[in-house]
């Protein structure tokens, strides 16, 4: 009880979050009648009781189903807005968060429109709840070359609102250097690079995330473990994981919270934190996640203490951001 008073109690930064993955069933229903958006489920709780996956696939199934009722700007900003509401009261004050535009597009909906509703959104946050943010702008691996590029195109009138490029969606059969040539222009632009890489798929693709696409983060990286000279690799040049614990146990990539690497991964002195990916999907937020894992594991307070400094160290704010957030 006092490391987990102790863990929400400190004000922490999320490095991992898909805005789509934060969208609650209350909302989905409300937004789907806003919309008359008709959803396969007779009720919030017949909708829950779905949520049961097997693997990354089975989640990435419901995820984008749940996404369709998101049409106008306004359902960009209540998305968000709740969010950021969620999570002032986890003590969160900085956030990163993705957003899926071609999940969107290919529904036909503008960039304009999400972009808009989710900037304002963050605005409006960081006004009434003081939570500062970066945007990102997350490719689906699943789809072409072309189709990310077309997308970065999209983004180009927006690069003041975009501070990186992500990679997400089914890793397998979708190695990271399927898009080197996107992100070596996202860079050139000016942008940060995060990659999803050894969630579900071996260590050769975090190896292909870093040196082919040059990433600035590994979103996840639970398979690093299996590979020692990368361990001693991410450690040595300090890269940033962003591990979700509640995601992990969701979605099978550990069959029990007692099994996760979050303490061997710490202790082989990689810089790890903690996030929520998808909380309303994976039932619950940042705090939800030390529950999780203090109540799994042997985590010590300076464990605690090394995952909330590293979700500042890891972030994208500035020197300056740093110093007038802490
Ligand atoms: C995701 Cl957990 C996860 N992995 C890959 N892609 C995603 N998109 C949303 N959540
Ligand atoms: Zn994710």
């Amino acid at each position: 009880r006092l490391l987990i008073d102790f863990a929400h109690s400190l004000p922490k930064a999320e490095l991992h979050l898909h805005l789509e993955g934060s969208l609650e069933p209350e909302r989905m229903f409300m937004l789907a009648q806003r919309n008359q958006v008709t959803l396969p489920y007779s009720s919030t709780d017949e909708l829950k009781a779905a949520y049961s996956f097997g693997n990354l696939q089975a989640f990435l199934d419901l995820y984008y189903q749940g996404m369709s009722v998101l049409i106008t700007e306004q359902d960009f900003y209540d998305l968000t807005y709740d969010y950021l509401t969620r999570i002032h009261q986890d003590n969160v004050i900085h956030t990163e968060v993705f957003f899926d535009p071609q999940g969107h597009l290919e529904r036909g909906i503008d960039f304009a429109t999400q972009i808009n509703g989710i900037y304002r959104a963050l605005e409006d946050g960081q006004r009434h709840y003081g939570i500062s943010f970066k945007l990102i702008m997350s490719f689906l691996r699943h789809l072409s070359e072309e189709s990310a590029f077309e997308t970065l195109e999209l983004a180009l009138p927006y690069l003041d609102k975009i501070s990186g490029v992500g990679l997400d969606s089914s890793e397998k059969g979708h190695p990271p250097e399927k898009f080197a040539r996107v992100f070596a222009r996202a860079k050139a632009l000016g942008l940060k690079v995060t990659v999803h890489a050894g969630e579900e798929e071996p260590p050769e693709y975090v190896w292909q995330a870093l040196n082919t696409v040059k990433t600035d983060r590994v979103d996840h990286g639970n398979r690093s473990l299996e590979d020692p000279k990368l361990i001693q690799h991410l450690a040595e040049h300090r890269y940033t994981l962003t591990v979700c614990p509640l995601s992990n146990l969701k979605l099978c990539v550990i069959g029990s919270m007692d099994e996760h690497p979050i303490i061997r991964m710490l202790d082989q002195d990689l810089q790890a934190t903690l996030n929520s990916d998808d909380p309303a999907y994976f039932g619950g937020y940042v705090n939800d996640n030390f529950t999780a894992v203090i109540n799994a594991l042997p985590l010590t307070h300076a464990h605690i203490l090394t995952l909330v400094k590293n979700s500042f160290t890891g972030s994208w704010m500035t020197d300056e951001e740093k110093d007038a957030a802490l």
